[in-house]
């Protein structure tokens, strides 16, 4: 007993030299720390106790859309201007459709490469990898660690237009949908709920001759959500380019007065307050996942045995899991 609380007491202590690593904005705590998250490691509840009062007062928005749409190229152009605001910026890229990263990992690499040596710029990719509490929960407790560390600004940037990166983009404060000109991603989005989520629209690869064509299409696609629902705002439309940076400004300015609308109407307390509640559950429904697993490999292994032999109906089963029965 004593030499377990011995241990305990280790690596209490441990969270709390890490925590306070993170705290101090040393960037190997912060990395040690979002590994910590990927590996759902033991001292993951002690080191988030130390971390979240530290965390809230960021601004944070969550980049989802197609493939290859220049997501990351604009995420680059944005750092920039945060950082001549003197903003701190961590960026935490997620890739929900793949558990191999490597592709999207390299190239958010070579786009960002230009913020590398930048002390105040910290970017993290997440693979998708069996999370606790899903992908959404992990990418969210990294976005929290860079709070916590100290920066202004985080940038969630998710790949694809499903429910996954849905989840995991409206975490943020604002959610920007980014669609290339054609390939009709605006339909594609509009049937995966993306559109519904999106507070600001920013059609990239403005220099391609169908760029104006797709902010037309997507214009009329919220158009119609208007006319169905006359309270909600119309989101903004913003072209952009991510080779130049061109439209970036206007994209940025597009995104500071979604943020001062949600302040000023108290949308921000309710969005804010949303998440954590999804974040809660979905985080307590990982844990019971993983619980109910342990039972049926382990105390209740029979209980699947009945099942198969139909001598238990699956509902039956899962009362008995849940010891309710
Ligand atoms: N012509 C043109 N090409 C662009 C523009 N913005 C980005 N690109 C190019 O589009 C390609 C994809 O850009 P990324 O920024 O990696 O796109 P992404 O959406 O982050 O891609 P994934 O993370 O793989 O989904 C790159 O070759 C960019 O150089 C643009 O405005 N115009
Ligand atoms: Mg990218």
């Amino acid at each position: 007993m004593a030499s377990k609380g011995k241990r305990e007491g280790r690596e209490k202590e441990s969270a709390s030299a890490l925590a306070e690593g993170v705290v101090a904005g040393d960037k190997r705590s912060l990395a040690r720390a979002i590994s910590k998250i990927e590996r759902g490691d033991e001292n993951l509840p002690a080191l988030f106790s130390e971390l979240y009062p530290r965390t809230g007062e960021a601004i944070t928005i969550g980049f989802t859309g197609p493939p290859g749409v220049g997501k990351s190229s604009i995420i680059a152009k944005l750092i920039r201007l945060y950082r001549d605001e003197d903003k701190k910026v961590g960026v935490v890229s997620v890739d929900p459709s793949s558990p191999f990263t490597k592709g999207a990992i390299l190239g958010d690499r070579i786009r960002l490469a230009d913020h590398f040596l930048d002390k105040d710029v910290f970017i993290r990719s997440m693979g998708s990898r069996g999370h606790l509490g899903g992908l959404a929960a992990a990418s969210r407790l990294a976005g929290m660690t860079m709070e916590a560390a100290g920066f202004d600004v985080i940038l969630y940037e998710t790949v694809g237009v499903g429910q996954g990166e849905v989840e995991v983009a409206s975490a943020a404060d604002t959610v920007v949908l980014c669609l290339q000109p054609g390939a009709g991603d605006a339909v594609q989005a509009l049937k995966a709920g993306v559109m519904e989520v999106a507070d600001v629209f920013c059609i990239n690869k403005a220099d391609h001759p169908q760029a104006r064509g797709t902010a037309a299409e997507v214009r009329s696609i919220l158009e119609i959500g208007h006319e169905l629902d006359p309270d909600a705002p119309v989101p903004p439309i913003v072209l952009t380019r991510g080779d130049t940076g061109e439209g970036v400004a206007e994209l940025e300015k597009a995104i500071e007065a979604h943020r001062g609308h949600l302040i000023e109407t108290g949308g921000m307390e309710r969005r804010r307050r949303a998440s954590l509640r999804d974040f809660v559950i979905s985080w307590a429904t990982g844990r019971l996942e993983k619980e109910m697993e342990e039972r049926l490999r382990g105390e209740d292994a029979d209980v699947m045995e009945r099942v198969y032999e139909r001598r238990l109906d699956p509902i039956a089963a899962s009362g008995k899991i849940l010891r309710q029965a």
